[in-house]
């Protein structure tokens, strides 16, 4: 049988995971009666919940007599490692454009190691149903950024097709309004070269990524760039450090969304095998008598870290069932084996770990998938990696109405970002592009959010490291710290209304250090949240106060690690977020900011 691989490629939410939806279906794997959940790739919970992809998966259609494996991939700019990893597996990548946002810039990032990695590139411009579409500008965009990133005459000779993936049409006209995705089938089978790779040759297999299975166990999932796999085969595992001899006991295929077993495999194909534990991303698999190692993968440095470590609050170790150091430690390798674009760190004397990654979204998602697993957790204000001295930076890119044009200037003036490019659209909005260190921006979305009532829309790219530069303000509040431990009455919240907003609701258990509220002054005051009501023996003149109290800001686990300052921590448990000083007796910890651990970034 014949043989395709494609990696569909975009920004985030341009619709490649619904374009699958849609492949899958017309090319038969679900029977008629059979009920086919949206965005069916994402599979995790954390994917189906938050509506993105995280992690990129493969599967398998066949068209006529052609087998296409599909790579879906993640839009997120966190997710940027995964992407750049599983190009390994394909000969041509499908950029998908939404049809009204045009290129954003993961589109770039993508695009980018596309043609890096000289693969075929096919251009489709989804969404073309959007009442807002602008499709002849946006594909002199996609040419426009093709040009800009040295594609060669070949890659931008891009063919184009034109779909709704959401309603499973699509057409080689700009003009499509129906019909189905057969276009786009014939294009794929058509355009996409064949994999090179002899299947007579020297067995190679490049491990790409790692899954796991609760009845196999780990598996390596990686492209025979050469030779044949057979089950039972005895091989030669080439390792970072080292190599050992290895036997196939399992070897899969992928068919649809199933994994298939399979007696032997050609050059070209994508599979998993199973019962090797020793094999990690970047191996080789090869010929024991004749091995020939294939290049390792190498994928950008992480630029963001926080640092983890054992929840050590008062209110320790009431939920979760994994607590200690070391089980926090074990969870923490294990996670790097299959995710190559973290790194871990000891923090020398204690039994912390700085985690870096490639965006505050990855580290939150790690976090989200341990507290779920029944760990407790601290963690840390992130912070960026300092390379040689050097700090990165970012290409922020960013889209809001007009009028709000002064204030984010001013934002980004003050986190040392630089005007790149500025343009306003016919619809009295402006897209504007800025330079920052990627210090700069730790806090930012939630500000920017609120500083364009919502309307505004905003991504960022990695853009390299470069020199300090220099101080940038921070959050400018002090903190609310609880004085004493209790549960916190409505009384003491009334009185404590004014000072601030509050982050916790009559009722909470609090401990001495933990924060309950922001300050609306800039240094921290210790407060007594658990004060009952004094009983006096005159009713005061009028009926009593009444006790309303506003709801309290809720913090989601981003925004909180976004918030908090140097001297403190956020507390994570299976079902509770709470942030905490990182010195919780109040007599050993200064309330000043000037005094505080913060104090060196003035
Ligand atoms: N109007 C319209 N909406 C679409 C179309 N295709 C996808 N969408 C919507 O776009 C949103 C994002 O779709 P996804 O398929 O999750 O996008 P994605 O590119 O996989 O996103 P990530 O994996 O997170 O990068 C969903 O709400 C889809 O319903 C389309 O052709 N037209
Ligand atoms: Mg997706």
């Amino acid at each position: 049988m014949e043989l395709r691989n494609v990696a569909i490629i975009a920004h985030v939410d341009h619709g490649k995971t619904t374009l699958v939806d849609g492949l899958l279906k017309q090319a038969g794997i679900f029977a008629d009666h059979q009920a086919v959940a949206e965005r069916v790739m994402d599979s995790m919970d954390l994917e189906r919940e938050r509506g993105i992809t995280i992690l990129s998966k493969n599967t398998a259609i066949t068209y006529g007599d052609v087998k296409i494996n599909i790579v879906d991939t993640p839009g997120h700019a966190d997710f940027g490692g995964e992407v750049e990893r599983v190009l390994k597996l394909v000969d041509a990548a499908l950029l998908l454009v939404d049809a009204s946002e045009g290129p954003l810039p993961q589109t770039r990032f993508v695009l980018r190691k596309a043609l890096e990695a000289g693969l075929k590139l096919l251009v489709c411009i989804n969404k073309v149903d959007r009442p807002d579409a602008r499709i002849a500008e946006v594909v002199d965009e996609v040419y426009d950024l093709f040009i800009d990133l040295d594609a060669n005459d070949e890659q931008i000779d891009f063919p184009i097709v034109y779909a709704c993936a959401r309603e499973g049409w699509c057409g080689l006209e700009d003009t499509v309004s129906g019909g189905d995705l057969k276009p786009l089938f014939d294009l794929l089978v058509e355009k996409i070269p064949r994999p090179k790779g002899d299947p007579e040759a020297v067995p190679q297999l490049l491990v790409t990524s790692l899954d796991y299975d609760t009845y196999v166990g780990r598996l390596a999932i990686g492209r025979i760039v050469n030779g044949t796999l057979r089950r039972k085969q005895d091989l030669l595992l080439i390792g970072k450090t080292g190599e050992q001899k290895v036997r196939i006991n399992q070897l899969y295929g992928y068919a649809g969304l199933d994994r298939v077993d399979v007696d032997t495999a050609l050059a070209g194909d994508i599979v998993a095998i199973a019962g090797i534990d020793e094999m990690d991303i970047g191996d080789t698999l090869t010929s024991i008598e004749d091995p020939r190692p294939l290049p390792r993968i190498r994928v950008d440095e992480p630029t963001i870290g926080m640092t983890f470590m054992a929840n050590t609050s008062p209110l320790a170790g009431l939920e979760g069932k994994k607590v200690t150091a070391r089980q926090i430690r074990e969870r923490l390798e294990r996670e790097l084996v299959h995710n190559v674009a973290l790194r871990m760190e000891p923090v020398e004397g204690s039994e912390a770990y700085k985690v870096y990654g490639r965006g505050e979204l990855q580290l939150a998602i790690l976090i989200e998938q341990m507290r779920r697993e029944g760990f407790e957790i601290s963690v840390s204000k992130p912070e960026v990696r300092r390379v040689d001295g050097n700090e990165p930076f970012e290409r922020v890119q960013m889209d809001f109405p007009e009028q709000f044009m002064g204030v984010v200037s001013e934002k980004m003036n003050l986190r040392r970002g630089r005007l790149m490019e500025m343009t306003t659209s016919g619809s009295r909005r402006s897209r504007v592009e800025f330079r920052i260190p990627t210090r700069g921006l730790i806090g930012f979305r939630g500000e920017y959010l609120s500083d364009t009532r919502g309307m505004g829309i905003m991504n960022t790219i990695f853009d390299g490291y470069d020199s300090d530069a220099g101080y940038i303000p921070m959050r400018i509040n002090g903190s609310l710290v609880a004085d004493r431990p209790g549960k916190a009455t409505p009384y003491s919240l009334f009185h404590l209304q004014p000072r601030g907003k509050l982050f916790i609701k009559p009722g909470t258990e609090v401990y001495e250090g933990m924060i309950v509220g922001e300050n609306a002054r800039e240094n921290d005051i210790n407060v007594d949240a658990t004060k009952a009501k004094q009983l006096t023996n005159f009713r005061s003149s009028g009926a009593d106060e009444k006790t309303v109290i506003s709801p309290p800001i809720q913090m989601t686990l981003e925004r909180a690690l976004e918030y908090i300052a140097d001297d403190e921590f956020v507390e994570i448990t299976p079902t509770r977020l709470r942030l905490r000083k990182k010195v919780l007796r109040k007599n050993l910890r200064s309330v000043i900011r000037g005094e505080r651990a913060d104090k060196g970034k003035r």
